[in-house]
C-alpha cells in the first residue's frame, strides 16, 4: 500500500467529472488500498480518487469514532438514490483544500447505492456524518468542492488564497 501525494486546489484536475468503473480490475484495488492509506495517513473520513489524481468513480469512508474500530467502506460506481427535504448543517474541510473550514447546509439523510469490491450491489441509508460524507465525496465524483456552496465573496477569497500560495512553491 502506499500513501499518494493529495491534489490540491486550484488543480484543475479536482473539477473533472470522473469516469465510472468498468472493471474491479486488480489495479482497482491496489488503487482502493492506496486510498484508504492516504485517507488515514491526512487523516480524514473520505477520500475520492480524484483527489490523488485518478479521475475513476470510486471513494473511501470511514466514519467511526476511534482508532480501534476502523469500519472502511470502499464505494464503486457510488450514486444518490434519495434525499431528505430537511436539511442539516455542518462545518466541512476538505484534504483537497487544506485548513479551511466553513458551514454547508445538505440533505439530512440520503439512501446511496453503490458497488462493493466483491462486486455486490449495495443500498444504504445514511444521517449524520456518513450522510454528510458521502454527498461531499459523490461530489468530488462530479468536480464539485464544498466551497461550490459558499458565496462568490468567500469561495473567490479562498481560491485566489491558494493561487497565491501554488504560485509561490512554483518560485521558490
Ligand atoms: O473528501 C475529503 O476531502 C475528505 C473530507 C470528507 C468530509 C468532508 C466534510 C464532512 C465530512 C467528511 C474531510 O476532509 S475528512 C476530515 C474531516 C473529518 C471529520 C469531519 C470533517 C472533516
Ligand atoms: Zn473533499
Amino acid at each position: 500500500m502506499t500513501i499518494r501525494p493529495l491534489v490540491i486546489i486550484p488543480d484543475s484536475k479536482l473539477r473533472l467529472v470522473s469516469e465510472p468503473v468498468q472493471e474491479i480490475t486488480s489495479e482497482i484495488r491496489r488503487l482502493a488500498d492506496d486510498m484508504l492509506e492516504t485517507m488515514y495517513d491526512a487523516p480524514g473520513v473520505g477520500l475520492a480518487a480524484i483527489q490523488i489524481g485518478i479521475p475513476v468513480r470510486m471513494v473511501t469512508m470511514d466514519v467511526s469514532k476511534t482508532e480501534d474500530e476502523r469500519q472502511p467502506m470502499v464505494l464503486i460506481n457510488p450514486e444518490i438514490l434519495w434525499a431528505s427535504e430537511e436539511k442539516r448543517v455542518y462545518e466541512e474541510g476538505c484534504l483537497s483544500i487544506p485548513e479551511y473550514y466553513e458551514e454547508v447546509e445538505r440533505p439530512d439523510r440520503v439512501r446511496f447505492r453503490y458497488m462493493n469490491l466483491e462486486g455486490a450491489t449495495i443500498e444504504q441509508d445514511a444521517d449524520g456524518l456518513l450522510a454528510t460524507c458521502v454527498q461531499h465525496e459523490i461530489d468530488h465524483l462530479n468536480g464539485v468542492l464544498f466551497i461550490d456552496y459558499l458565496s462568490k465573496l468567500k469561495r473567490d477569497r479562498v481560491v485566489t488564497k491558494f493561487k497565491k500560495a501554488a504560485k509561490r512553491e512554483a518560485g521558490a
